[in-house]
Order: C-alpha cells, then structure tokens, then sequence
C-alpha cells in the first residue's frame, strides 16, 4: 500500500508518538519514502486522542500512518477517516476491527508480547522490510532500546530484526565496556553519565568517578577512545569488580557517527529530543542529519544530563522517606521534578537508596501530583504489583494511575499526597502478604 502511494507522487501523512521509540519509528517509515524519492509530512503527539484523528481526518492525504500508536484508536479511525491508513503499533489494540481501507500491524493481534517482543519502530519496519529495507533494521533496534526492550539481548520479532540487521551489513555486535559517550566526554563524565547498568559510588557521582578513576592511576580527564590498551584493561578489571553487567554485549552500527554509533545511546539522544519538544531534530537526526542537528541533540542531552547530576546529588544527600513498605522522595523544585522518576529507578539501582521497598518519586505540578513507581524483580516476585497498587490508589483520591508491576504511574490532587501514601502504603503491605 505505501509503495502505491508513493508512486502516486502522493505526500504521505506521518503521525507518531514523542518518545524515542515512536521518534525512531516514524524515521524507519520516513527513511524508506525518502529513498523511494516519496514525499512526507510528520506530527509527533504524545498520545493519539479522538480530537486528533478528528482533525487530521478534515486534511486531504490520501494516505495516513500512524506508527507507536493507533491501535488504541481504531473505532476513531474506522470513523472518520476514509483514506488509506496504515497503523504500526504494539501496544494493546482496542478489540474493534479496521476496515477495508485500513492496515494495521500489532504483534498482540497475532499472540506476540508487544511490551517485549516487538516496538512501535519494529512494527513500522515490518511495514517497509519487503521494500529491500533491511539496512534499516537497525533504527527498529534503536526504538526497541528506547522501550527498554533489551533488557539481557533481544526477544521474539526483535530478535529477527537483529537478524535483518547483522544480515544488511551495517550492524554488528561486540562486547565491550558498557560506559556511555566514549567518543566524545572525558572519561569520568563517561562513568558518571552511565545509568544502565549503574556503577555503585559511580553514577551519577562526578567526583565519586573521579575519585574512583584517580585510585587506579587512570587517567580521567581523556576520553575512553583516547585511553591506552593497558588502561583500559585496568578499567574494565576495575569496573567488573563494580557491577559485571558493565561488560557485555554493544549493538553498534559503525557507519554512523560515534555518538549514535552505539544503538542503546542512540535512543537516550533521540529520548532527549522528545523530551524538550524538539521531534523534528530528532526526525532529522534519523534521516542521517549531522553537523548542527547532532550538536543541537547533544546539548539538549548535556542540559538533561546535568540536571540528572543535580538530581543525583540531592538524593545521595537528602535519601527517601521510609514508610514501613514503601519509600519516597517529593520535591517541587523545578530542575528536579523533571528527573525525578530517573533519580528514583537509578538511585535505586546505584545502591543509594535501599532496595527493599518500592519507590514513589512525587513531583507537584500545580494542584496536581505527578508519581512515578519503580520498584525491583525480586520485590515483583514477593508480590508488589506497582500497576495495580498505584491504579487503585489513585482511583480512590480522584486521580489516574496504572502501568506495570514493576514500574507505573499516577497523578493525584496535591491535596490527596499525604493519604495516598497512605493508602499505597497498605497496598503494597497487603500485597505482599497475601502472596
Ligand atoms: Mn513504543
């Protein structure tokens, strides 16, 4: 269906969501018109509501695609727009079927776990692979990332993209130091910037990286690419004794420039021009943009970056509240509530805040409260259930909640804070002993 249309000569009418996976999906789709010598035109939403389908059904395209969403939508769409449409998406579809004009690929209509197995950017490659796009498996790969769909290799339909990809030629897979930005930040900055897997006294920590650096006799202010062989040695010795999960598998594309180079690191830049609004940079940036657009990228990350280092400074100092099954942390401090639920989830990680009980990062947002929960597998297998605790406790105080049992979300009144604590408090307490 979109090779008709591009043949057509028609504009092709993008819609995808702000995240890096739905950033890199709309550049798998972007990339294969762009080679097709088609034209296209892209909004990013952070979610696709009836007003939107509404709206875009009003413009004369005559073909629609909606990639990392729509699936949730499709009555909306059946409704309303008689063009032809194409919907990329892996989240749970609603149980309404398309019509006729309408194609929609979701891995959960053929008993394929979205939220593992497959991203909104694998499914909009499924959609353009038949069109001799392999070479472009790997941008599925970097939404598949951003959706933290890598969690130990990949799975299911990923792992058949990973295929395509070493296949074309252009990815590769090598194990090496799992450190971020070895190309371009001095190494310190590399050990303190790196959040997955955390390195305990190290992330997050700029003098603590230093500190642990100088010990070794490794030299700190250089980049990791500049590092001797026998340093480097020492360095992954050093950082093994850390956490063993820094060494390990890299998916690397090494025609790419250094700082994209690095799929997993690929989506946090990506992630990053969500963040801050800025969805054509991070379009451009899939369509292989470089000079200005990568500059521009990675000062947005370095901004996002220092303000995770002042989020990280302030819970090493400051610690959680403990409750007797959970534990939080609240600020209304600007800089800080934009990284709070990182903060949580890494300080957790980074053995900065106990372990033992979930966590709830409160960040107030004029009369509201917006909470994000994390908590740890082996909490998860004594029974928390994070999605549901925070679904129901919301529910109880006016507000919205839910998510996964490992992680989730809610947002509260501000005037709820104190009895939603509560409440969450004996949920998760009851969780775990009716397990
Ligand atoms: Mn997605």
């Amino acid at each position: 269906m979109l090779k008709k249309h591009i043949e057509n000569d028609d504009v092709i009418r993008l819609i995808s969501h702000n995240d890096a996976d739905g950033i890199s999906a709309a550049g798998v789709i972007a990339n294969a018109i762009k080679e097709e010598g088609g034209q296209f035109h892209t909004t990013i939403v952070p979610r696709l509501k009836s007003d939107i389908v509404r709206d875009l059904a009003k413009e004369k395209y005559d073909l629609f695609i909606f990639s990392d969403m729509g699936s949730a939508c499709i009555k909306q769409i059946n409704q309303s727009i008689k063009s032809d449409v194409i919907i990329a998406d892996h989240h749970q579809p609603s149980d309404v079927e398309a019509n006729d004009n309408v194609v929609h690929i979701n891995p959960h209509l053929f008993g394929i776990d979205g939220s593992k197995d497959l991203s909104g950017a694998g499914s909009s490659y499924l959609v353009v692979r038949d069109m001799d796009k392999k070479h472009l498996a790997y941008l599925a790969l970097v939404g598949a990332f951003g959706d933290m769909q890598c969690p130990n290799g990949f799975s299911g339909v990923n792992q058949m993209i990973l295929s395509d990809g070493k296949e074309s030629g252009n990815l590769e897979i090598h194990e090496d130091l799992k450190i971020v930005s070895k190309a371009n930040e001095p190494l310190y900055k590399s050990l303190a910037y790196t959040l997955n897997p955390a390195l305990p006294g190290v992330t997050g920590n700029l003098e603590g990286a230093i500190g642990f650096l100088e010990e070794r006799g490794i030299s700190y202010g250089i980049k990791f690419d500049e590092l001797s062989d026998e340093e480097r040695d020492v360095l992954k010795d050093e950082l093994i004794k850390l956490n063993p999960e820094i060494f390990g598998d890299i998916y690397a594309v090494p025609k790419l420039d250094p700082v994209l180079r690095n799929l997993e690191e690929y989506s946090t830049l990506l992630d990053s021009c969500g963040k801050n609004k800025k969805f054509g940079l991070g379009i451009s940036l899939t369509l292989g943009e470089k000079d200005k657009a990568l500059d521009a990228a990675l000062n947005l990350q370095n901004n996002y970056r220092s303000e995770l280092m002042k989020g990280m400074e302030w819970i090493t100092r400051e610690g959680s509240v403990p409750m007797d099954y959970i534990q939080y942390i609240y600020s209304d401090d600007k800089v800080l509530k934009s990284v709070m639920g990182t903060i949580a989830s890494v300080g957790m990680s980074a053995k900065i805040l106990p372990e033992d009980k979930p966590i709830l990062a409160l960040a107030r947002l004029h009369n509201d409260i917006k909470i994000s929960g994390r908590t740890t597998r082996p909490m998860v297998e004594r029974g928390v259930d994070l999605g549901k605790a925070l679904s129901d406790a919301s529910a109880s105080f006016g507000g919205q909640g839910g998510g996964h049992d490992i992680a989730a979300g809610a947002m509260i009144p501000f005037t709820a804070k104190d009895n939603f604590l509560n409440l969450v408090n004996d949920i998760v307490e009851s969780q775990l002993n009716n397990n």
